[in-house]
């Protein structure tokens, strides 16, 4: 069932107002609220195995017994799973390894670990998956009709069951498959921001999953149920620790620790990464400087790389941030980011590790306009760093904004390869306090044209090397979980994890199908609530950026990324204020990054460049980012700026209004422990938002000298 969002606004509304007769929202939802489901707690995450409802009735057909082929760890995890999930959706145990194939069993393997899947003629295929896919197949063995999760590993095989489960659990229909699956990149990496002392830096979920007290002796069941959940989304590695890094991470007695979360998520396929402080030589070694170009330096990292991977064989490598908001690196020593990346890859090459540089840098010497910054310094380094270093960038150019167009650095490095950073923890995004579906506004990045090779060189393809071949590719998320029982905070905040997995096995996949996916795996496979819910995600984040920062606007806030603060003009640095972004006064608003004002437009290809430089064709989306606009400047819609922005930033209230009148048609359909949760949350975000309007309202006003205009 497919609605528009317009429809759905107006069945809400209508369903609020009582009138939505046999309708969509609370009269058709209401009748069956007697039903009460169990209490949950979101603990489950998407792994929850309901039954699929009338879908479950075919599916007994297809799997009535499981064979899960080897002996490795990773087998006995998808023995485990698909035999639990099975018998829970399916109301019943379902045999596991028995002696003979009958009809309706699901052969997991490899062509290492089973005669069966080797004896297979599926040459082509093996190529074509690689290292993590795999093939789903329905078809016959011994004239029985089974269905076949095959992979070239252990961790492909993992990856295949998992996608087998979500197919069941969405009740699709599981009887003729044909499919092969590959990841489209390479680099899949939960970033943590966590602190060893607990914390996490911008974690809106509790205290950090890693119990560093107790680690290497006692290993919490946390530990596997994290990695668990990673893998089932093909999420391939964790940096475990904040960018702003302790640089004791690298302390003997830590690496113990980092090893024995390392051991436990190598079954599931989860590489464990470090961030690396770039002073460690100095503040763990004790030498008296980390000047890159130094041999002592280079010795004490090389010395380093060994001890870890004596450790941890499969070590996945270090993350830096360097010299970027007060972190040491190698321009304090007078050296290039490339000089800085070069000696821990040295170090790391030997055993296949790699760096990830950020890009994440904004030195005010070299450019005014911060959001220039990154790409003067790293194109000119471009060709200059070792092989095994990627330039880890993130979406935006600022800090991930609510709406930020591409960063310019995607398809303009051509020899060194670039991951995309993303953040699911919603730092500028209501935290996990506001209802805010991410996946929509990965997609608008992901799909945005770079045309570094012409029409169609989307930052997905860029990414993917499909534009500048690279060898190595990826993207990464900064994570949201944390000690809370439902990971996420918020349990929708969940949904941006999970986007997350998805788009990075996946950057083509569509966001409603993320998010219908998501919603059928944690809420519920009844269509319409399905719909209502899916609805309700699609549009959250338009929402968002209508009652807090719309066309165009961005760091509107103070230190705590959550309130309005546009009046915010005393920071240490002029970039941490608001003012620096928007410089409302009496003659209009908006950062003129065009070429008749700081030229940051430059940065992209043509015609990018022209597009946002040409206020005519620049999406009014953008608008206020790139252009410098009077009050009263005529919008395509014919209103003026003024009204515009007030009727943006009503709207959006009144959306998040709608939002919980959605949410509360779903009492009945959702159980009620979650659904209170839910509610809860979003009475705060209705609050926020009205207070983000009046506020910001009143703020510009003072500017505008214009009235806001009444609401429509
Ligand atoms: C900003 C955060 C800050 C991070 C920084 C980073 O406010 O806490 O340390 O990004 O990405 O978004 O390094």
């Amino acid at each position: 069932m497919k609605i528009s969002r317009r429809e759905f606004v107006e069945m809400s509304l209508a369903s609020a107002a009582g009138l939505c007769a046999g309708g969509y929202a609370t009269s058709t939802v209401a009748a069956e609220a007697s039903t009460s489901l169990p209490e949950e707690d979101g603990y489950k995450l998407w792994l929850r195995y309901a039954p699929p409802g009338d879908a479950a009735k075919a599916c007994r057909q297809t799997v009535q017994q499981i064979r899960v082929e080897g002996t490795s760890a990773t087998s006995g995890i998808i023995r485990g799973e698909l035999h639990s999930a099975t018998s829970a959706m399916l109301g019943g145990n379902v045999p596991l390894n028995e002696k003979d194939l009958v009809g309706g069993t699901v052969v997991v393997g490899t062509p290492g670990n089973s005669a069966l899947i080797r004896d297979f003629n599926w040459a082509s295929a093996w190529g074509g998956v690689g290292d993590e896919g795999f093939i789903i197949r329905s078809t016959r063995i011994e004239n029985k009709s089974v269905t076949v999760i095959a992979a070239n590993t252990d961790i492909g095989a993992l990856y295949g069951s998992f996608h087998f489960l979500r197919l069941m659990q969405t009740g699709q229909a599981i009887d003729k498959l044909d499919l092969a699956e590959h990841p489209a990149l390479q680099l899949r990496l939960m970033n943590h921001w966590d602190n060893p002392g607990g914390t996490i830096e911008r974690g809106y979920a509790g205290r950090s999953l890693w119990q560093w007290n107790e680690l290497p002796g006692k290993i919490s069941p946390r530990y596997a149920d994290y990695a668990r959940a990673c893998a089932s989304l093909g999420i391939n590695g964790a940096v475990i620790n904040n960018v702003n890094a302790d640089s004791h991470i690298l302390a003997a007695d830590n690496l113990r620790k980092v090893a024995a979360l390392a051991d436990g998520w190598r079954p599931y396929g989860v590489r464990v990464y470090v961030s690396a402080n770039f002073a460690a030589p100095v503040r763990v070694g004790g030498l008296k400087t980390a000047d890159p170009l130094d041999k002592g330096v280079a010795d004490w990292w090389k010395a380093k790389a060994d001890e870890i991977y004596g450790l941890i064989p499969d070590f996945g490598g270090f993350l830096v941030k360097a010299n970027s908001e007060g972190q040491p690196g190698p321009k304090t020593y007078g050296r290039t980011h490339a000089d800085g990346a070069n000696v821990l890859a040295d170090a790391l090459a030997p055993h296949n590790g790699k760096v990830m540089w950020r890009a994440f840098v904004y030195d005010d010497d070299i450019d005014p306009d911060r959001a220039k910054r990154a790409y003067i310094e790293f194109t000119k380094l471009d060709g200059k760093f070792r092989p095994n270093v990627v330039i880890q960038v993130k979406n935006g150019a600022i800090d991930f904004q609510p709406r930020e167009p591409f960063h310019p650095l995607f398809g303009a490095l051509k020899q060194t390869p670039v991951i995309a950073e993303i953040q699911a923890t919603q730092e500028y995004l209501g935290q996990a306090k506001h209802l805010v579906y991410l996946g929509t506004m990965w997609k608008e990045f992901l799909d945005s044209d770079t045309h570094a090779k012409g029409s169609g060189s989307t930052v997905a393809k860029v990414l993917a090397g499909k534009i500048q071949p690279s060898h190595l590719t990826g993207m990464v998320s900064v994570a949201n979980p944390g000690l809370d029982t439902n990971w996420c905070g918020h349990h929708f905040s969940q949904s941006n994890w999970y986007a997350f997995g998805r788009l990075a096995w996946n950057p083509e996949l569509s966001a409603e199908k993320i998010a219908e996916e998501w919603t059928r795996l944690t809420f519920t496979n009844d269509d319409k609530a399905v719909a209502v819910l899916r609805n309700l995600m699609m549009g959250s984040r338009e929402t968002f950026v209508n009652y807090t920062m719309p066309l165009g606007l961005h760091h509107l806030i103070g230190g705590d990324h959550y309130a309005p603060q546009p009046w915010n003009d005393r920071a240490p640095r002029a970039d941490w204020t608001a003012t620096y972004y928007h410089k409302a006064a009496a003659d209009g608003i908006g950062f003129d990054r065009t070429k008749r004002g700081d030229h940051a437009v430059e940065q992209y290809f043509p015609p990018v460049c022209e597009m946002f430089d040409d206020i005519t064709q620049c999406p009014e989306k953008y608008l206020l980012w790139f252009h410098r606009c009077a009050w009263d400047y005529q919008m395509k819609s014919g209103k003026i700026l003024w009204d515009a922005l007030c009727a943006k930033y009503q709207a959006g209230a009144k959306e998040v209004a709608v939002m919980q009148t959605a949410w509360q048609s779903l009492a009945g359909k959702i159980d009620a422990r979650r659904h209170k949760e839910v509610a809860d949350r979003l009475a705060i975000q209705a609050a926020d938002a009205a207070t983000w309007r009046d506020q910001i309202l009143e703020y510009f006003g003072r500017f505008s000298k214009r009235a806001v205009p009444r609401s429509s």
